[in-house]
């Protein structure tokens, strides 16, 4: 679609949505009000500026239906957020949303690769989260062979993927390195896979991360993107040129703003991602602050579709460390890791405070040959870490070997930050 066809259905379907939360969602009828605003006044795309945010805080308040715009006879799938802290935010879907659904993510594993022949392993958990039953319509739909199999059990999982010639795994790319580690652990060859494709996501990952479990899984892996709040994975998916995420722009309307100053940025700015929904019918959200923070590229893509691009993100406005008063992202010390030779590629950082001062400890596995090695080289291989994690961050960091297989493993989003100052 061309981009002045793609800003007309936008701006319809943008009134239509606005007329509708203006009759169905009390939320935003007083959220209207209160900025002075009537759905008439939506007469181009620009005026979607003047509409007021919302945020995950009037999702909690509207706990646990208050946001959606249809009756509970309409709604025929519920879901909600992974979140950890306070009651999680409720979704629902019509049968019309999950059809929409289901198109968005089947277009991004067609991008990715996927097709009829295709087997599809998806390790995400069933059940609330948005994941498993997000990849498996998509699936289906496409005609693949969708294996449910769910998260844990890593060895099963294993066992399942060489049995049944799974071509196509689905997990975050945090889990994709922990069966990495298993097979190599148990001496399993990927050439003893029949994987071709990695469609991973639900965290932040570098590129450096990237090309390790391409080359250890032996597949392409590919990017895609969603939350909860907003429909779930399938906003966004990159295409096999691994440039980006293409951005469904006929049904979500993409904004960039500075999160400091809600001032909306010029195309190519980085800042704070706010996504409006623009076909949804249960849960239609309007200028969502994601908190995620990403920049948008218009530039054409090698592959013809002309959806925008959504940069990997660097991680979420809230994960953003402040240390000493420097802004560090956790996915900009993965990048520095990973390129060094020795370091396994699984991490955790812990925050502190002493005294006034705040602390960075980064805990790295390195592989035996290292840990085994005599002291000084381990010395000097610290060393050579913390001076480039000084000259990318611009903040020391105390770096910690620690023994292969140390830290944690999850099955779903990894945990890498400890934050001790928030004791
Ligand atoms: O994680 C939806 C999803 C499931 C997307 C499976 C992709 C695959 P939530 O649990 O609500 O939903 O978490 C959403 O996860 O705001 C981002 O901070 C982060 N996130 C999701 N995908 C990516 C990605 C699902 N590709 C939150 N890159 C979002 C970076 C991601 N962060």
């Amino acid at each position: 679609m061309s981009r002045a066809a793609l800003e007309q259905l936008q701006l319809l379907r943008l009134q239509q949505t606005v007329e509708r939360v203006q009759q169905k969602v009390p939320c935003y009828q007083e959220k209207f009000a209160r900025a002075q605003i009537k759905p008439g006044d939506i007469q181009s795309l620009d005026d979607l500026r003047r509409l007021p945010f919302t945020t995950k805080e009037d999702l909690r308040q509207n706990y646990p239906y208050g946001m959606f715009a249809v009756p509970m006879r309409d709604v025929v799938r519920i879901h909600s957020s992974s979140g950890t802290t306070g009651k999680p935010t409720v979704v629902g879907y019509t049968r019309n949303d999950i059809r929409m659904w289901t198109q968005m993510v089947a277009r991004f594993m067609t991008a990715a690769g996927v097709d009829i022949n295709d087997i599809v392993h998806i390790t995400f958990g069933y059940g609330l989260f948005t994941g498993a039953f997000g990849l498996h319509y998509g699936g289906e739909e496409i005609g693949s062979s969708v294996i449910p199999i769910s998260s844990g059990n890593t060895d099963k999982q294993i066992m399942i993927m060489q049995d049944y010639r799974s071509t196509a795994l689905v997990c975050t790319p945090s889990y994709a390195l922990t069966i990495a580690d298993r097979m190599e652990q148990k001496g399993i060859s990927p050439k003893s896979l029949a994987l071709k494709y990695g469609l991973f996501g639900g965290e932040p990952w570098s590129d450096e991360m990237r090309r390790e479990i391409e080359q250890r899984l032996g597949l392409l892996a590919t990017d895609n993107y969603g939350l909860s709040e907003v429909m779930g994975p399938g906003i966004a998916g990159e295409c096999q040129f691994q440039q980006g995420m293409h951005l469904f722009e006929d049904h979500f309307i993409p904004e960039i703003i500075d999160p400091d100053t809600e001032e909306v940025l010029p195309p190519g700015a980085v800042g704070e991602l706010v996504l409006s929904s623009i076909s949804k019918e249960a849960f239609p959200i309007l200028r969502y602050r994601t908190r995620d923070i990403t920049r948008l590229d218009y530039t054409p893509c090698a592959c013809g579709r002309t959806h925008v691009r959504m940069m990997k993100t660097m991680g979420r406005s809230d994960d953003m460390l402040i240390i000493k008063g420097v802004n560090v992202f956790p996915t900009q010390i993965e990048e520095v890791l990973f390129q060094a030779e020795g370091c396994e590629p699984h991490y955790q950082l812990i925050v502190d405070r002493e005294g006034s001062m705040d602390t960075l400890e980064i805990q790295v596995e390195v592989n035996e040959c290292i840990f085994f090695d005599e002291m000084r080289k381990q010395r000097e291989f610290v060393d050579q870490l913390q001076k480039k994690i000084m000259s990318v961050l611009g903040v020391g960091a105390k770096v910690k070997l620690v023994e292969p297989s140390s830290i944690t493993r999850h099955e779903g989003k990894a945990q890498r930050v400890i934050d001790r100052r928030k004791r």
